[in-house]
């Protein structure tokens, strides 16, 4: 095994780094610097390698597109495991695993499983360097995508090595793409084992070991597997809190900010909320993070967040110059395309990208696609990976290493019906509630059948590193150990709410502005609002509806409050919190209760 000397003098990390190469044999050790010359180097290797295709540089410059195996499109909620060392600590909500058995299959899985290749070695901080909301992870990789998309998703480098010291605590993260180049094996642009991905994670002893698939959240282990699995549990231990929520910056026309979280599930446009042009004159929005957010108290009592990540992984399909021009300007050059169809000109091409449909195309699967074709031309779940700096919406204090004081945290997914279109919590506890009660109808980005409507709480039921009833009840505390006047208001959004014929009620995306108004001069108790047993909702008046093209039908649909149809959600609320058993928190049951009494049920 060709060894080059470690750039560190941290002797448990270099421990662990030969301890994971004797078990997986690669033929040699990289160790990531994070520089401009070595992400080109990588590049090239991922080109050669037929991973990577250079789109034309006059249309798309410095920019690749990567057809992935079809076989590996999608995080993997029912191949990933929480292994802590009590069943009941992982929780009804996640697939729990023995770690001793666990640790056993995994040490089959690697023993040689990177023999004929390259090991990446990726010290990587998540959070502004020398933030003191920042943690380190180091990530093995066998794979060159993951170490460009590491590079670009996160802060790679020397700097993170720094931060370590010779001491340091750092999350070990092991992934391998589970094909060693052996006995004549060539190798593939996408190399994959789907038959056998493990992605598992030690709470306890904060480890992360992947095996199996080269995909976004399966593989860039420094998002959802550490970001929030592994750091929902050192944010239970240290008093803080890691959520996957989006974080904006909004001025007023006053030139007043105020700043805003919100957790919706995969694939409800949290991206697009987090880069959204307001309709409304005046207002501005900036983008601080589109997928994650760490949040801790500061001594004024006021809750701060950092966007812990350094880039984006957005869902292409759907995105536009309309939907989000800040992405569009985002991705114009310096990006990574996965799963995205291919132009006659050599540019990429989504569903809902252009109003015109190419007559020909190259699909996701590397075959001919003319608009006549049964399939999409882009997966579903097809993404563009970015650096932050890129997006022109991106807030100045966007890595601000004391974070961004939160003013409002929303809840929201995506409901046809029920749902109004944004309601406040009475207080707190409420707003834990609606946050523990958050579901949405499924999309193709999440694993299940479309339509379905899915429980998750928080947006996190696929990334809580522990149980989910105690996360509830970490949630609840906050209101008896803080300053309550000095938390976050919280709301709960639709935007997807829609008529008896079908049609979409609330244009969304840039109109949405009018409900971060409304939120905003809530924060201010300067907007009307009025009593229902849900919460407090905004009256016609007080939601800003100037210049928007809708009837005074769909606008009281969008606000109206259904006693029967929420008579009816009790069942499922029920049924929702009986999957916590004794771990639900007889708060939790109260507010339910209290609920059901404000119906008249
Ligand atoms: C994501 C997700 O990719 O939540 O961000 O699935
Ligand atoms: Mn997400």
């Amino acid at each position: 095994m060709l060894d080059v000397a470690p750039p560190t003098l941290h002797t448990r990390l270099r421990d662990w780094v030969m301890e994971v190469a004797a078990l997986a044999q690669p033929e040699q050790i990289r160790w990531c610097e994070g520089s401009a010359e070595e992400f080109e180097e990588l590049l090239e290797l991922l080109v050669d390698a037929g991973t990577c295709e250079p789109l034309n540089p006059e249309l798309r410059p410095q920019s690749y597109l990567v057809r992935s195996d079809p076989a590996d499109v999608a995080r993997l909620e029912d191949r990933t495991f929480i292994c802590s060392q009590f069943e009941d600590d992982a929780g009804p909500t996640n697939n729990w695993r023995e770690p001793d058995e666990m640790r056993e299959a995994l040490r089959t899985l690697f023993d040689g499983s990177m023999r004929g290749r390259t090991m990446y070695v990726i010290p990587f901080s998540m959070g502004p360097l020398g933030s003191p909301h920042a943690r380190v992870g180091v990530e093995i990789t066998d794979s060159a995508y993951v170490a460009v998309s590491m590079a670009i998703m996160t802060r790679v480098g020397r700097g993170a090595l720094d931060a370590l010291g010779t001491d340091g605590e750092f999350v070990p993260c092991v992934h391998s793409v589970g094909v060693p180049l052996v006995d004549g094996v060539k190798d593939t642009p996408w190399p994959c084992h789907p038959a056998s991905v493990h992605i598992a994670h030690f709470p306890e002893t904060r480890e992360i070991w992947s095996y199996g698939s080269g995909y976004g959240g399966n593989a860039m282990l420094g998002k959802k597997s550490f970001a929030l699995r592994i750091a929902s549990v050192i944010a239970r231990d240290e008093g803080w809190l890691a959520e996957h929520m989006l974080l904006l910056r909004l001025t007023s026309p006053e030139g007043v900010v105020k700043h805003i979280a919100a957790a919706f599930p995969s694939a409800c446009g949290k991206t697009n909320l987090a880069m959204l042009v307001p309709t409304v004159p005046g207002w501005r929005v900036e983008t601080i993070g589109d997928d994650i957010a760490w949040m801790q108290f500061g001594d004024d009592g006021r809750l701060y967040a950092i966007n812990p990540e350094a880039g984006f992984f957005g869902v292409c399909p759907g995105t536009s110059e309309l939907t989000n021009s800040n992405a569009m300007a985002a991705i114009r050059s310096h990006a990574i395309f996965t799963n995205c169809a291919r132009t006659d000109a050599g540019d990429v091409w989504w569903e809902g990208m252009t109003a015109e449909v190419p007559d020909h195309l190259i699909d996701w699967r590397g075959k001919d696609w003319t608009p006549s074709s049964k399939t999409p031309a882009a997966h579903p779940n097809a993404r563009f990976t970015v650096a932050a700096r890129q997006d022109p919406a991106i807030a100045s204090e966007w890595e601000d290493p004391a974070g961004v004081p939160i003013d409002a945290i929303l809840f929201g997914g995506r409901r046809s019906t029920l749902e109004p279109l944004i309601r406040e919590a009475f207080d707190w506890r409420h707003g834990v509630f609606l946050g523990a009660t958050v579901a949405s109808e499924m999309t193709a980005a999440a694993i299940g059948t479309v339509g379905r409507l899915r429980r998750d709480p928080f947006a996190m039921l696929p990334f809580c590193g522990y149980n989910m009833g105690d996360y509830f009840a970490y949630w609840l505390r906050i209101a008896s150990e803080r300053d309550v006047a000095k938390l976050p208001r919280i709301f709960y959004v639709n935007w997807f709410r829609k008529g008896d014929d079908g049609h979409s009620l609330w244009p969304g995306f840039g109109d949405n502005s009018r409900v971060l108004k409304w939120v905003f001069r809530r924060c201010e108790d300067a907007a009307d609002a009025l009593y229902t047993p849900i919460g407090w909702l905004p009256t016609t008046e007080a939601l800003d509806t100037d210049g928007l093209d809708i009837s005074a039908d769909d606008l009281e649909e969008l606000l109206r409050v259904d006693l029967h149809e929420w008579h009816d959600e009790l069942g499922s609320l029920h049924e929702h919190f009986a999957t916590f058993g004794h771990r639900l928190p007889a708060e939790l049951a109260a507010q339910l209760e209290a609920l059901a009494e404000r119906l008249g049920a």
